[in-house]
């Protein structure tokens, strides 16, 4: 396979690499991660995630990155339409998701340090990272949420 982010000649772009982030939703509250890690992001607020690997499907990448950033088994769920430019060649992509039956309840195991579940009245009461904002206008548009 050739490499993700291969050129083929000088003048074609790198190709995107998916970044997932999960509107982790459950009893009608928005989970929000705030970042311990890069210096340049900690203290912001993110949907929970992280880039999807080689040949990994979006949707095992967000059940991946939930199992090791917060300990817990979640269902992903529908794709939250659009996509938003990160630090290039990385796009951010969000599903929903739910917490599986019998899931322990996120920790902030790496990379966060601390978690809050908002209502849909407490959504902006955090600094999201800027690059999450407009995913998070969408998530608040869900008629679930
Ligand atoms: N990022 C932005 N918003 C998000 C997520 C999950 C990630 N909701 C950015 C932060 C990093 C890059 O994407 O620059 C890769 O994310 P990670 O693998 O460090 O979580
Ligand atoms: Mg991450």
């Amino acid at each position: 396979m050739v490499p993700r982010t291969s050129r083929t000649d000088e003048t074609d772009k790198p190709e995107r690499i998916v970044v997932v982030g999960a509107a982790v939703l459950d009893d009608g509250r928005l989970l929000a991660a705030r970042r311990s890690a890069p210096v340049e992001l900690a203290g912001r607020w993110e949907l929970p995630g992280g880039k999807v690997e080689p040949g990994e499907r979006p949707k095992d990448a967000l059940v991946r990155e939930l199992r090791e950033e917060l300990g817990v088994d979640a269902e992903p769920g529908e794709r939250v339409p659009g996509e938003w430019p990160l630090k290039a060649p990385y796009v951010l992509q969000v599903w929903t998701a739910r917490l599986r039956p019998g899931s322990r309840a996120p920790e902030p195991l790496q990379d966060h340090d601390a978690l809050r579940w908002l209502a849909p009245a407490e959504v902006w009461d955090v600094a999201w990272l800027d690059q999450d904002v407009a995913a998070v206008r969408k998530v608040e548009t869900l008629p679930f949420f």
